[in-house]
């Protein structure tokens, strides 16, 4: 229900799209966890706004609460993207703040889906007595954290599998050489709207071997003036630590690069060698030929160390790596690109 306070649905969601604009300045940087901003709005105008920066860093709401000074009124109505939270985590919940600050009303645009949280928080702040309102523009917030929903409620991150075929069906030359399919614009195209909306870009490594590729954003227009460009991490699927010492994935921002290679299979030697040049390795069990893909999920989403999880990934390639994808049925979204080479 609405209070007298509410304002229209128009102006409901004009706010909820600048928590989203705030939360995905954090793309990339929150690791397993969601991108949430917030907004303080007062009759009609927003006076204060914050957004979760970074894995483990201060969650958005606490984070404008904390750097606005100013007393709160009783009409005052805080938005946020995702259900403030009411677990202690890395941080302390949300909810406690919200009430201490003496937040009256609520709006969200999604319920968490975190088992912690789900629908916990909004019942919290209920009890407190503060009007809880939402979801509100379900579609675009769902949207933006589908790769956290995907971890939360499948264990695995978001995917989009990646192909790219000539008008003849070719996806490569008959000799192993690299074979160019897709036009400049079909690559600005992939770069803005596939590369630079993941965590993560996977490639098996007889795609290294074959094409040699960056995967970077290098034509990715920019969206968002208030973000530098960004660059998603890149694994690379290689039992048996084949990959060619120079490519260029390991030269260029080898701190973005994640080889996965077999438990049983990875000399120890080429481990540390990768080690000293900044390639992190991580080891996964082989199911037969391919990687077992329900422990690689788990590896590729849960934090360690200076790894922090992800929760979306673009899957680019080659044959091997779509069918181990496809078989098993972990694929949410499916592009193929047809080009000319043009
Ligand atoms: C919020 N506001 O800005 C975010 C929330 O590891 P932690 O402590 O950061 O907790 C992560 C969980 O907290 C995450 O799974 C999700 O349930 C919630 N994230 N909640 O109220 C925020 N980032
Ligand atoms: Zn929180």
């Amino acid at each position: 229900m609405k209070s007298i306070h509410a304002f229209s649905d128009v102006q409901d969601a004009r706010c909820m799209r600048r928590c989203l604009a705030l939360a995905s300045r954090a793309r990339g940087l929150v690791g397993n966890g969601a991108m949430v901003g917030a907004v303080l709005v007062r009759k009609g105008q927003i006076i204060a706004e914050a957004h979760h920066a970074g894995f483990g860093l201060r969650h958005a709401e606490r984070s404008l609460l904390e750097s606005f000074r100013g007393d709160i009124h009783p009409e005052d109505i805080l938005f946020t993207n995702l259900e403030p939270c009411c677990h202690t985590g890395r941080t302390p919940p949300c909810t406690n703040i919200i009430v201490e600050r003496g937040i009256r009303k609520v709006i969200y645009g999604m319920r968490d889906s975190d088992p912690r949280v789900a629908g916990k928080g909004i019942a919290l702040l209920q009890s407190q007595g503060l009007s809880v309102t939402g979801p509100v523009d379900l579609a675009e917030c769902e949207r933006l954290n589908r790769g956290f929903n995907a971890v939360r409620t499948l264990g695995r991150p978001w995917i989009t599998l990646k192909m790219a075929r000539t008008l003849d069906g070719r996806i490569a030359n008959g000799d192993g050489s690299p074979l160019k399919i897709t036009s400049t614009e079909q690559d600005r195209w992939s770069h803005t709207w596939l590369r630079s909306m993941v965590d993560a870009i996977l490639i098996g490594v007889q795609t290294v071997m074959t094409d040699d590729p960056l995967l970077d954003t290098r034509f990715a227009q920019k969206l968002n003036t208030n973000t530098d460009q960004y660059y998603p991490l890149r694994f690379i699927l290689d039992p048996s630590l084949r990959i060619p010492e120079y490519s260029k994935i390991l030269t260029n921002s080898p701190h973005q690069t994640i080889l996965v290679a077999a438990e049983d299979r990875a000399p120890a030697d080429r481990i540390s060698t990768l080690a000293q040049r900044g390639i992190r390795v991580m080891l996964a069990p082989l199911s037969g030929q391919a990687f077992d893909l329900a422990a690689l999920f788990t590896l590729l989403v849960t934090p360690q160390s200076d790894y922090h999880g992800i929760t979306s990934m673009l899957v680019e390639g080659g044959p091997k790596t779509w069918e181990t994808f496809r078989r098993a049925g972990a694929v949410d979204e499916d592009v193929v690109l047809v080009g000319d080479g043009g």
